[in-house]
């Protein structure tokens, strides 16, 4: 785990353990054992720490987390790094975060690769540099920078750490090669000053008020999460307390965090993401034993804001397309948007203009599907109209390259009946890319029963290539996200009926961490989108709708959305929704008397006598609705494991990533005892057969001790 070398009078220590040199357990050991070994010979003259392979030490091993700890700890190892008479050189290379970094602080030198970065991404996993991390960082950086760094876990390159003073040098070349002539340099120098423990940290005449506009911008960026909070507590107590008292604050806010839920939940988050890469199909081919195809070329048919968003994930990381639209006035309109939206990020320099030139090279529009015949893959973006898709893929089968892969933007329709169009159901997939599609992670792909396992491989490599989280989902009415968030929003219109008022549900719902309650939602949105919707599934059903139906297709039904719509409010874009606006496109949203009132009076109209909902039961409502829908995903294989459906609702609806995601959450809350007020809600809420619950849930419920997560498919039927 570390190989240890001696090189003239240079001990190299060599952390090798892949993928990302972990400090697990033997690492530390070896570190320390490489240590104590340097000090005794006495031909070593200068010590180097080092990473093999992609990597210096990216942290902790987080595996370890959960079990109890064994000795020597990371700050046992760092402290004999700092004692050592001998100067100790740490040479970064890859990404040197967390753990590493605090080797690397413990470290007399630190020298860095061009293309190295640093940071200390703790407080993503719920905790803080515990490994004197807070207690150190300030004293190179200052309390400004020191603050800022662990309390976002914003990795920075190796210049800027060179400008930060975390770095001494920063080299082209040779890493191994550089550090040598560097220890070289600085082996006969006395460590004095080199010692940070000793190093009076800067700037605690300004730290109060550093801390206190540090405070303020944490709360707003990172509204709920307790460990944002705790790394500046953490980092003012070491630039204001002698040193041993605030290494002693920072594992007493180190702990506090470790053994709290938000911690576990995001540790789980951490693991769930990777996990949810890791796709399995029912045939038994798997991300580990199927090869995706290369991509070289692909088409996005619409030019509309979806259309526009997935080409740019597309040419930003130099894949060409062809973006095709009927219309040419559309056409100009898309291909501008794009150029817009590349020039704006610009402006914000996350990109360079020369970059930016280079990614609209790579745009062309077509007016005709003919534009996509040698295109490599293809994704639709049209209106959300099975027939109209249809007729695309039909179209496109005679058109594109026989070994062309179809996928279709959809965020309800099913995959198979798209693919039924074409005479290569095989190469059919969805591609459910959320909005802005640019910006928003997660990318729901979903394979029908003919999809083949190279496409599925070729279009989840896709999705990491561009950057996204890709989850697999089986195909069904709605997928994993917006099938289970329908009932999730459902409950909020039923709530409105029996007592609730919508700042009273959106305000709930904020405070248990989602970005914005479902009314607000849906004033951004524009409810007549939701109108729209709705009277198409009606003519379906050959019904129509009235401002009194209590009953659509013999489920539930509230109209009081529609009553909004026909009040002429149709969100923020009129100034009027849910809430009264001070002017169209305004952001502030304002409780208004005349939407207390057409509650009321609908409440009234339908027979309904209104009552006080307690924060709990919104709550319960909103998250059990959507967590009894989830089992039942499982149960149909339509979602491998609950790290997946997970992973959907934390990056595609902004699920509090300190609940870890809704499964992670009813893990937490109890499976007993969510299924229990499940059956409570089944039984007083009739006509929402959503609520009948899930034969999963029923048996995992019924075990004494609950069974873990990863064990809660073995007792699906129809498992995978
Ligand atoms: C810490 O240091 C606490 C201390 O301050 C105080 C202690 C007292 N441990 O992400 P990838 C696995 S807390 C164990 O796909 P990439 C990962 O699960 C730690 N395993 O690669 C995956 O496994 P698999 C602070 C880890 O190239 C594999 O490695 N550090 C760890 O896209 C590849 O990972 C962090 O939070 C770990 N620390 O990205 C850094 N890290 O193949 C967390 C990764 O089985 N890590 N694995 O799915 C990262 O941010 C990224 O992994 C990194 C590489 C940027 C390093």
């Amino acid at each position: 785990m570390v190989d240890y070398a001696v090189d003239g009078n240079i001990a190299v220590l060599s952390v090798n353990n892949p993928p990302v040199n972990a400090l697990s357990h033997r690492v530390r050991e070896g570190l320390l054992n490489g240590i104590e070994k340097a000090a005794r010979d006495d031909k070593v003259k200068a010590v180097i720490i080092i990473g093999k392979g992609r990597t210096f030490p990216s942290g902790a091993d987080i595996t370890e987390f959960d079990k109890p700890v064994r000795e020597p700890w990371l700050t046992v190892v760092g402290r004999a790094i700092e004692a050592s008479r001998k100067p100790v050189i740490s040479a970064l290379h890859g990404a040197a975060l967390g753990g590493g970094l605090e080797i690397a602080l413990f470290s007399h030198y630190r020298i860095a690769s061009k293309k190295g970065s640093v940071g200390f991404p703790e407080v993503a996993l719920g905790i803080l540099p515990g490994a004197e991390g807070t207690v150190r960082l300030p004293r190179v950086t200052g309390p400004a920078v020191a603050m800022e760094m662990i309390s976002s876990g914003r990795r920075v390159g190796a210049q800027e750490a060179l400008k930060f003073g975390i770095l001494d040098k920063v080299v082209e070349g040779d890493l191994l090669k550089e550090a040598k002539l560097f220890a070289e340099s600085v082996k006969d120098k006395p460590l004095d000053g080199r010692r940070l423990k000793y190093v009076k940290p800067k700037g605690a005449e300004s730290v109060d008020a550093i801390y206190e506009g540090a405070l303020a911008e944490v709360k707003k960026r990172f509204k709920g999460f307790n460990a944002p909070v705790n790394c500046l507590m953490s980092v003012k107590g070491a630039v204001k307390l002698p040193y041993e008292e605030s290494c002693a604050l920072e594992r007493q806010l180190f702990t506090e965090l470790m053994s709290g839920g938000q911690s576990r939940a995001q540790r789980y988050a951490f693991f769930a993401e990777r996990a949810a890469t890791k796709w399995r199909l029912p045939c038994g081919a798997s991300a580990a034993n199927t090869k995706p195809s290369e991509i070289t070329s692909t088409g996005v048919i619409g030019a509309g804001t979806m259309g526009s968003g997935i080409a740019i994930c597309l040419i930003r990381v130099g894949i060409p397309v062809v973006m095709v639209e009927r219309d040419e006035k559309m056409l100009q309109k898309g291909m501008r948007t794009i150029s817009d939206i590349l020039g704006e990020s610009v402006r914000r320099k996350r990109m360079t203009s020369e970059r930016r030139t280079e990614c609209l090279r790579l745009l062309k529009g077509a007016a005709s599907l003919e534009g996509l015949k040698d295109v490599d893959v293809v994704i639709e973006a049209v209106f959300e109209n099975l027939a109209l898709k249809k007729e695309i893929f039909a179209k496109l089968d005679k058109i594109c390259k026989p070994s062309a892969i179809l996928c279709s933007n959809t965020s309800t329709l099913d995959i198979d009946q798209i693919a039924s169009a074409t005479s290569r159901p095989d190469k059919v997939m969805g591609a459910h890319f959320f909005s802005p599609a640019y910006i928003m992670r997660l990318l729901e792909n979903i394979y029908g029963a003919k999809t083949s396992p190279q496409t599925v491989a070729t279009i989840m490599q896709l999705g990491k290539t561009i950057g996204k989280i890709p989850v697999l989902v089986k195909t069904c009415h709605g997928f994993v996200g917006n099938r289970m968030n329908q009932k999730f929003s459902s409950e909020a219109f039923f709530m409105l009926e029996e007592g609730a008022l919508p700042q009273d549900i959106d305000q709930v719902l904020e405070d248990f961490g989602m970005p914005m309650g479902p009314f607000k939602v849906g004033d951004l949105a524009g409810l007549d989108i939701g109108w729209n919707i709705r009277q198409e599934v009606a003519k379906k059903l050959g019904v129509s709708l009235t401002l009194e139906t209590k009953y659509l297709n013999a489920e539930r039904y509230s109209s009081l959305a529609d009553r909004l719509y026909e009040m002429g409010r149709h969100g923020r874009k009129t100034g009027k929704g849910w809430y009264r606006y001070e002017k169209p496109m305004a952001v502030k949203a304002y409780p208004d008397a005349d939407v207390t009132e057409m509650i009321n009076s609908h409440a009234k109209a339908i027979g309904l006598t209104r009552r006080t909902v307690s924060a709990q039961e919104i709550i319960e409502r909103s998250t059990y609705a959507a967590i009894n829908e989830g089992f039942k995903i499982l149960e149909q294989g339509v979602a491998e494991k609950p790290e997946d459906i997970d992973v959907i609702w934390l990056y595609g609806f902004g699920f509090p990533r300190y609940r870890g995601g809704p499964m992670f959450y009813a893990s937490q809350v109890g499976l007993s005892r969510v299924y229990e007020r499940i059956c409570h809600y089944h039984k007083t809420l009739p006509y929402s057969s959503y609520w009948v619950p899930s034969d999963l849930l029923r048996r995992l419920a019924s075990y004494t001790t609950q069974l873990p997560m990863d064990q809660w498919t073995k007792f699906t039927d129809c498992k995978l």
